[in-house]
């Protein structure tokens, strides 16, 4: 790990000093106490003169063994830092990013949209101007030039769960405890902006963490309702089918174990969406692929097609993950959702998903029908062509390379592109994992998030697969990986150009300036880096670079793949003309 920043808060200071006596509990002591206690081990910051105390406050927490208890993670801008702490809330379940004011905040945002559309609890934290400012109207750096400072966050408003801004020290415990209550319970982001001239103002200690942390129960009565409802939905229905959507796994691991055992108690088929690939095991015998339409794995589509009830667990519906509206199911849903179940006609509230999943297992009838047919849909393994030594390497060779990588402590991201489409048609062992940004879609996700993820989870083994076009948003988070040692593995398939964009609409915007990737690695390692990296144009450099890879420990190893540019996958062709003609489809009004 890296050496720690001297704790600078533990002496007098000059600047902002009147509050800096050791002894004294402040406002950035009480979110970092706050922090330590939801779990939050790293946070990950861009410094700027707004925030600056507050960080020295963060870093200075120590833990019982008088250790620093949050680990600094500088990133090399505020939209990498967001994700890369939206990438470690996937991980961790929480994540903290502290910026500046406006120029930081800003950036930041677009990774704190990525965590609400993906339902991820990231604290996004913002310095702001000293409080005196606003009453003297006073022209600040880093504004807009007016002295309205609370632009940001009513703009934060938008964004979060919760928002709010610290006027005074005395606020600081229920404001923070209010908005960090609010995202662990509706597993979005909040927002809390700390003026800078409070960080370190003296503050009430914190009461018990159970305020913040305790889930909101089930209602006992609303609970067997619904259990009732479900079951007699259920119930003299012929061909039952189960749909698992990305929200199953921010419901926790115990709604996924109780899905499972609701699952094996129907003994039906089992599909899952495309983000919430991996959250129902590949292996086990119920699992029948993703289901997104004509783009189905597995032939997933053949049997929630024919079913006549559907239990959606957690899922989403958008144009990308019905294939632009061309596969929404047709039967009347039940949906059960985090903290409420929807019926055809009626909707239950303040119920847990893991209670409900639990409680229905205990009341449902099993009814095999719909495996017993998708024993006879079921699609035979597809025979792997296995490329020449010295043929150019294709799409398809680079999948046939990687699934052997995969095993029980993977985790896959896939990053928007035909690494969507190549990692959505992987199998996942048991125990891989698979992460996706599929709801806000932003190219250059992966990289960032990678790192936040590996940095909370480093016995995982993350690999990651990009395109040349996302991997120019946010390359220089590489230089974080080789900084923190990390042995993440990218594979970046260059295939000149935004593919999934040209397979939606073409244009000469889809042509990219070509990078040398490899070197650019290279330059990250500077004098003291370890990054491995190399460019391959065949089967057997890839196979050779894969070993090189697997050897590779202390730093990250990017393999730049180079295919042909007409070189995608048919589902990224099929899905795209459907997405195509959503998004065309004349205005109802005109
Ligand atoms: O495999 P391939 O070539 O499709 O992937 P690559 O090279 O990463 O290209 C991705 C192209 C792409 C764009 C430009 N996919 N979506 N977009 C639109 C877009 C623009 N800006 C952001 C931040 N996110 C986006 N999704
Ligand atoms: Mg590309």
């Amino acid at each position: 790990m890296l050496p720690y920043r001297s704790n600078s808060t533990s002496s007098k200071q000059t600047f902002m000093g009147e509050y800096m006596a050791s002894s004294t509990f402040t406002v950035g002591d009480y979110l970092a106490e706050r922090l330590v206690q939801i779990g939050i081990r790293h946070h990950f910051v861009v410094p700027g003169d707004y925030n600056l105390i507050l960080l020295d406050k963060l870093g200075g927490k120590l833990d019982l063994f008088g250790k620093p208890a949050l680990t600094e993670v500088g990133c090399a801008n505020e939209l990498n830092c967001s994700m890369a702490a939206e990438g470690y809330a996937r991980a961790n379940g929480a994540a903290a990013c502290v910026v500046t004011y406006s120029v930081g905040a800003l950036s930041a945002f677009n990774g704190t949209g990525s965590a609400y559309a993906e339902n991820l609890p990231l604290i996004l934290i913002s310095g702001s101007p000293n409080t005196n400012d606003a009453g003297q109207f006073h022209l600040l750096h880093h504004t807009l030039g007016t002295s309205d400072f609370t632009y940001q966050l009513e703009m934060a408003k938008k964004i979060t769960c919760c928002a709010v801004a610290i006027d005074r020290a005395s606020d600081a415990p229920r404001l923070i405890d209010r908005a960090l209550h609010a995202a662990l319970q509706a597993k979005k982001p909040a927002y809390i902006e700390i003026p800078t001239n409070l960080a370190g103002a003296p503050c009430m200690r914190p009461g018990p963490i159970s305020a913040v942390l305790e889930p909101v129960s089930s209602n006992a009565a609303v609970l067997a309702a619904t259990i009732g409802e479900a079951a007699a939905y259920l119930h003299g229905k012929q061909k039952i089918a189960i749909l698992v959507g990305p929200k199953l796994r921010r419901a926790g691991p115990e709604a996924e174990e109780a899905l499972l055992k609701l699952a094996e108690a129907m003994g039906c088929t089992v599909a899952v969406q495309p983000a919430a690939k991996g959250m129902f095991p590949e292996d086990h015998p119920q699992y029948t692929g993703v289901f997104w339409g004509q783009v189905s794995t597995l032939a997933a589509d053949s049997i929630i097609n024919w079913a006549d009830a559907i239990l959606c667990v957690g899922t989403v519906f958008t144009d990308y993950s019905t294939v632009g509206w061309t596969a929404m199911p047709s039967v009347p849903l039940m949906v059960a959702q985090m903290d409420h179940v929807t019926f055809p006609g009626s909707t239950f509230g303040r119920v847990r998903l893991c209670d409900f999943l639990g409680g229905l297992a205990n009341q449902v009838d099993r009814n095999t029908a719909t495996m017993v047919e998708y024993h006879r849909l079921r699609p035979d393994p597809v025979l792997i062509h296995v490329a020449g030594e010295n043929d150019a390497l294709s799409r398809k060779e680079i999948q046939r390379q990687v699934q052997p990588m995969l095993d029980a402590d993977t985790t896959l991201f896939v990053e928007t592109g035909d690494s969507w489409f190549n990692g959505i048609q992987m199998k996942l062992p048991k125990g891989a994992d698979f992460e996706i940004e599929m709801q806000w879609g932003h190219i250059g996700w992966s990289i960032p998030a990678s790192f936040g993820y590996a940095l909370s989870k480093p016995e995982r083994k993350v690999i990651t697969m990009v395109g040349d076009g996302s991997f120019q948003v946010t390359a220089q988070e590489v230089s974080q990986m080789v900084r923190w040692k990390l042995p993440i593995i990218i594979f970046l398939i260059n295939n000149k150009g935004y593919t999934i964009e040209v397979e939606i609409h073409d244009g000469l915007y889809n042509r990219i300036k070509n990078w040398d990737y490899a070197a650019l690695v290279q330059a990250f390692n500077s004098t003291d880096g370890n990054a491995a990296s190399c460019r391959v144009e065949t089967g057997g450099e890839l196979a050779s670079a894969i070993e090189m890879a697997k050897g590779h420990k202390d730093g990250p190893t990017l393999i730049e793949c180079v295919i042909h540019q007409d070189d995608c996958s048919r589902e990224l062709i099929t899905w795209g003309h459907y997405v195509a003609a959503a998004n065309a489809r004349p205005p109802v009004q005109m």
